[in-house]
């Protein structure tokens, strides 16, 4: 499968992360374009369609969101697969699900962010077009539709008994008594990596994207305090509202926490961190966690310059004066024990 990547120019700045993204499910790259204006209709202009046809791409790859008659006019137009971002990161979120839960709230996602395109497909169905977008080929739109809000029903109803399961388990780990510390950040800020080297597990990391979909929870022991450590999916930018509501059983965790750690790659540039720092924030907000004690940590040190005093007083500058900011290494495994002794004295302060 070779696709083509076209790249908004509000991401420029970003974009071997955005092309990262793509990477993830799609290796073979025909090329990439960063696009600037927006033609309302096809999203890209008429010149640039004339150009994409004639290229040998078999999909072609948006890093935008697309209104449901833009990416319709847009497969009309370039005969091709459109996907755009959302479509992408609700693909590479079931390819990454580990588990039934988050299999089901992507699919939950995914069908929520597909039906509008279903109704809109239905328009020029009936003028005969579009065989086979969205795997309506066998069905005709109409009964699709109808199918997919069955299934959805189907969805929900199993989503939320899988919700109560966890509910459940939750309250079991309340009833011991133990505060809940939960890890935060960007995706690929090493979250996983600080769950290991506190816990002393091997959960899976990786430099992709999206590699933690099911947090894991584990209990730690330290001094004469005992406390529950709390994975989670990472944060990435412009996350549409419906992946976030059906992350939200995983994200409730972050929501009742006790404490959160809020972990920075401070290898990636300076303009990349403060948006990750803001980015991160936003969905807290978002999420109805502000507000809650944060550490913050500024992770991969040994990949910056030995001693680099300045950047480190730049983001906790950003950060603001009154937070704990402590710059470590995971994988080194350096200030780790100091990360720890915070938790510990934040934990006691409660
Ligand atoms: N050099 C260096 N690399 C690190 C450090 N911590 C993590 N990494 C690397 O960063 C990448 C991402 O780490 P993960 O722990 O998987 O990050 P995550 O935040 O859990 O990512 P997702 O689950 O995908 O959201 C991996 O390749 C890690 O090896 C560190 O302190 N130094
Ligand atoms: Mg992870």
């Amino acid at each position: 499968m070779r696709v083509y990547v076209v790249i908004p120019k509000k991401y420029s700045r970003f974009l071997e992360e955005e092309l990262a993204l793509v990477r993830t499910i799609y290796r073979d790259i025909l090329g990439y374009e960063v696009v600037g204006g927006r033609n309302h209709k096809t999203y890209l202009s008429t010149e640039k369609i004339k150009k994409l046809r004639e290229l040998h791409f078999d999909k072609l790859i948006i890093m935008d969101r697309l209104k449901p008659s833009q990416l319709i006019n847009l497969v009309r137009e370039i005969r091709r697969e459109v996907v755009d971002r959302v479509l992408l990161i609700l693909e590479i979120f079931a390819t990454h699900a580990g588990s039934r839960e988050a299999l089901l709230q992507i699919e939950l996602a995914k069908l929520k962010y597909t039906l509008p395109l279903v109704k809109e497909a239905i328009r020029y169905a009936k003028l005969g077009e579009l065989h086979g977008f969205l795997g309506a080929g066998r069905y005709g739109y109409e009964k699709y539709y109808l199918l997919l809000k069955k299934k959805e029903a189907r969805l929900r109803r199993e989503s939320e008994n899988l919700r109560v399961v966890r509910e459940v388990h939750r309250k079991a780990r309340r009833d011991l008594g133990l505060p809940h510390v939960v890890i935060v950040g960007y995706t690929c800020a090493g979250k996983t990596s600080l769950f290991n080297a506190i816990t002393r597990l091997m959960r899976p990391v990786g430099p992709e994207p999206f590699t933690t979909l099911t947090p894991k929870a584990f209990r730690v022991n330290y001094k004469d305090v005992s406390f529950i450590l709390i994975d989670t999916v990472g944060f990435i930018r412009d996350i549409p509202p419906e992946i976030i509501e059906s992350f939200y059983a995983t994200l409730e965790e972050v929501v009742e926490s006790d404490l959160i750690v809020n972990i920075i790659d401070i290898s990636k540039p300076f303009h990349s961190i403060i948006e990750e720092i803001s980015t991160g924030r936003e969905i807290l907000r978002r999420i109805g966690a502000q507000g809650k004690p944060v550490i913050y940590v500024l992770n991969k040190i040994d990949k910056i310059a030995f001693n680099n005093a300045t950047l480190l007083e730049e983001i906790s500058k950003y950060i603001g004066d009154n937070e704990v900011v402590i710059p470590v290494s995971c994988t080194k495994g350096i200030n780790i024990d100091l990360l720890l002794e915070k938790i510990y004295m934040k934990l006691n302060k409660r």
